[in-house]
């Protein structure tokens, strides 16, 4: 199995996130990778190989244009204001100031085009975020190319972010392009099956209203965890897409046996749907020791977890999302891939 991989992500390297009140340092820290990539070499698991260029027009299918161009500018408006600090949202359109109007001011923008106040935008954040996409589309290109199975080891993750906004630590949404990506090469019926600790929202809201698209999420219940507005076992997908879309929310201190239970599920729909590629969005958030997740997973089940996966039988393309005890994210990560691996067919 190649790993796809660029140091780009280091671009990446905002230095708040706002969280408990204060500014501490992000969870999602470039640090991440070199775990995962250590790992890898610990564990001879296999090549890694720098992105290419791929040409694709999923991308803007998947993104609103002034939201991408949005992105590529905030950082240098925000800048130009004199404001000292890195780029957060403070000010929103909501239930009582219902508006779509996109505001000028850089301030204002920042609320239309964010859904959560954690992540900061700062320098390098739109290079390292579509270096990630390279990562993933050249991921992408190996399974059309033939390969059985693909890891894209993005970084800054992709799974939060929606048509036209970013937060939860993503900013393109890289599984759902990917997928795009897929159908747009010839592929009828694609699955993504989101097993980080959080609600995979971006991707859900992206293709809720298809059938071509199958998404199913595992994680903690949105009641009590991230992103808290999305994620419940009623939302099913709308008009086309009713019956493609499912959730398996979890309570706290859920272990492996009770996860896979679900687990097993959402393969057993995969199989119905007749998928033709699966993707996998990739946290091992859900990780007993993970700082600001509560599932029970330990670092052995993430072998099993990878194993269940290889049953489908699928190509299969696993794409990087969260995890934050960094010092046990590589082996968990590499658990999943070696479990996978193992089962191969
Ligand atoms: C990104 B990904 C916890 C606050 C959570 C944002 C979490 C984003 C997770 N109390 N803040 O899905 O791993
Ligand atoms: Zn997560």
């Amino acid at each position: 199995m190649k790993v796809v991989y660029t140091d780009t992500h280091r671009k990446r390297n905002s230095m708040t996130e706002l969280y408990g009140g204060e500014l501490v340092r992000p969870f999602e820290c470039p640090e991440r990778m070199a775990y995962i990539l250590d790992r890898l070499r610990e564990t001879d698991f296999g090549e890694v190989v720098a992105p290419h260029e791929v040409q694709s027009r999923a991308l803007s299918k998947i993104h609103d244009e002034g939201y991408l161009s949005f992105l590529k500018s905030a950082w240098d408006d925000w800048k130009a204001e004199g404001f000292k600090g890195e780029a957060i949202a403070t000010v929103w359109q909501s239930r009582s100031m219902p508006s779509s109007r996109v505001p000028d001011f850089i301030e204002g923008k920042m609320g239309y085009y964010c859904l959560a106040a954690e992540t900061s935008i700062s320098n390098g954040t739109a290079e390292a975020a579509w270096a990630s996409l390279d990562v993933a589309l050249s991921g992408t290109e190996y399974i059309l190319a033939g390969d059985r199975s693909a890891f894209s080891l993005c970084r800054p993750p992709g799974h939060h972010a929606s048509h036209d906004q970013f937060g939860g630590y993503c900013f393109i949404n890289n599984a759902a392009v990917a997928a795009q990506h897929l159908r747009d090469s010839g592929l009828e019926k694609v699955a993504v099956l989101d097993v980080d600790f959080h609600h995979g929202n971006g991707t859900q809201a992206i293709f809720y209203d298809r059938s071509d698209v199958l998404f199913l999420s595992l994680h903690g219940d949105p009641m009590h965890a991230f992103p808290h507005f999305l994620g419940h076992a009623d939302e099913i997908g709308n008009g086309e897409g009713a019956g493609f879309n499912f959730n398996y929310s979890m309570p706290a201190g859920t272990s492996f046996a009770e996860w896979n239970n679900s687990l097993g599920s959402a393969l057993d729909q995969i199989e119905k749907f007749g998928a033709d590629a699966v993707i996998i969005s990739l946290g091992v958030d859900t990780f007993e020791r993970d700082p600001i997740s509560f599932f029970k997973l330990t670092s052995s089940d993430f072998i099993k977890m990878g194993a269940s996966i290889a049953s489908l039988n699928l190509p299969t393309l696993f794409v990087m999302e969260g995890g934050y005890a960094v010092e046990e994210i590589g082996i968990n990560t590499v658990n999943v891939l070696m479990g996978f691996k193992e089962k191969e067919t």
